[in-house]
């Protein structure tokens, strides 16, 4: 077929082709450049996203080598061998079974499958099965309807949708190795620059763990649709300091005091948080409030967001997210308490001394 006998339709659709090429490659190197970018999967911070980022720049190695291979080919055979007009009509020679030709197109893929399985094979056995180091920071994640719990047994306390976790020095490695368990459907956890996705699955606990290199805050987001808010499901790991990190430990650790002086508005509003169902739904430890179907309040200040990211953690937003959460989040599982605008502005009060 010659360039001038194309018609206008399929030269449309070459360059419509043309187009969607470049506009894919100009994402690629957009990407490329942002790669201080907090969620970047061509920039890995931790031992396995950097793993499985290498695994994946050999397949794409190997793969477009045998692309540019047969298609070259291809073009070769389309454009040398094309039908010329003054061409012999008759039917060229037919040749069947080359022994050669069998053997060749049959052993060199199997020999290229067997490569990619074992090194496939290589990074999975590293990331999965790698031995915890002394200094291994536990952490339990549990994915609700849709936030993270996250329970910290080695220093006995539990908090909610911010992550932190040190900074792993590779002199002396110090891992988090996160046992993800799921309250109630499945959801998966996908911090792109800290390793791959893992499920959270009820009744089947997975794991997968991170040592990060560098200090910072790296986001993510539920990676597997779990109910109407899963898109509002975001991660936030914080990636702090062996300093910075124990001082946040300690703090996590201490617990409200029943006699910590509150002011008048803010006493009113721990009674009406104790005498209405936020108790049965949070905890604020050191207080008879114990619920787990929602976040662990005790610390609820020292977050920078609520709702599992979707908002800044202010007084404004404390108050419209109490009078009504499905402001935020239409069907979160967290009810509108038909509070007065008095009580609520009580209850907020009271929310904002949980340092
Ligand atoms: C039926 C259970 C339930 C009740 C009752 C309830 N909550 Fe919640 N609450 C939740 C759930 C679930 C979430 C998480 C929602 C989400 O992010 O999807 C939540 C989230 C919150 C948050 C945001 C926490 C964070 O760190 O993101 C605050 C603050 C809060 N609730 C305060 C209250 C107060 C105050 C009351 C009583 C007036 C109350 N809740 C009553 C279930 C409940
Ligand atoms: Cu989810």
């Amino acid at each position: 077929m010659r360039i001038a006998s194309w018609t206008s339709l399929e030269l449309r659709h070459l360059l419509k082709l043309a187009g969607a090429w470049m506009l894919a490659a100009r994402c690629f190197a957009q990407s490329g450049a942002q790669s201080s970018s907090s969620t970047n999967i061509f920039a890995p911070a931790s031992t396995p996203a950097d793993a499985i980022f290498g695994l994946s720049i050999f397949v794409l190695a190997v793969t477009g080598v045998i692309f540019a291979i047969v298609f070259g080919l291809l073009l070769y055979a389309a454009i040398r061998f094309r039908r010329r007009p003054n061409d012999d009509p008759r039917e060229p020679l037919q040749i069947y079974g080359s022994d050669q030709l069998e053997l060749a197109w049959t052993v060199i893929p199997v020999l290229i499958v067997i490569v990619l399985f074992m090194t496939s094979a290589r990074v999975i056995h590293a990331v999965q099965d790698a031995r915890r180091p002394k200094g291994t920071i536990e952490v339990v994640v549990i994915g609700h309807q849709f936030w993270w719990e996250y329970r910290y047994p080695q220093y006995g306390f539990v908090t909610a949708n911010e992550l932190h976790v040190p900074v792993s020095d590779p002199a002396h490695p110090t891992p988090t190795f996160l046992e993800l368990r799921s309250a109630d459907t499945d959801h998966s956890f996908w911090i792109p620059v800290l390793a791959g996705k893992t499920d959270l699955i009820p009744n089947h606990p997975n794991s997968m763990w991170i040592d990060p290199h560098g200090a910072g805050l790296y986001l993510g987001q539920c990676a597997q649709y779990c109910g109407t808010q899963h898109a509002k499901m975001l991660l936030r790991a914080y990636v702090d300091s062996p300093a910075e990190f124990d001082r946040w430990v300690q703090a996590q650790q201490k617990t409200v005091r029943e006699d910590t002086p509150l002011s008048p508005v803010a006493l009113e509003g721990r009674r009406v948080f104790n005498s209405t169902a936020c108790v049965n739904c949070h905890a604020i430890s050191g207080t008879a409030a114990e619920g787990r179907v929602g976040p662990d309040l005790t610390h609820l200040m020292s977050r920078e967001t609520i709702a599992s990211g979707v908002t800044p953690n202010t007084a404004a937003n404390l108050r419209r997210w109490v009078q009504n959460p499905a402001a935020f989040k239409p069907g979160s599982l967290m009810p509108s308490m038909n509070l007065t605008d008095k009580e609520v502005d009580e209850v907020t009060a009271y929310l904002l001394t949980l340092h």
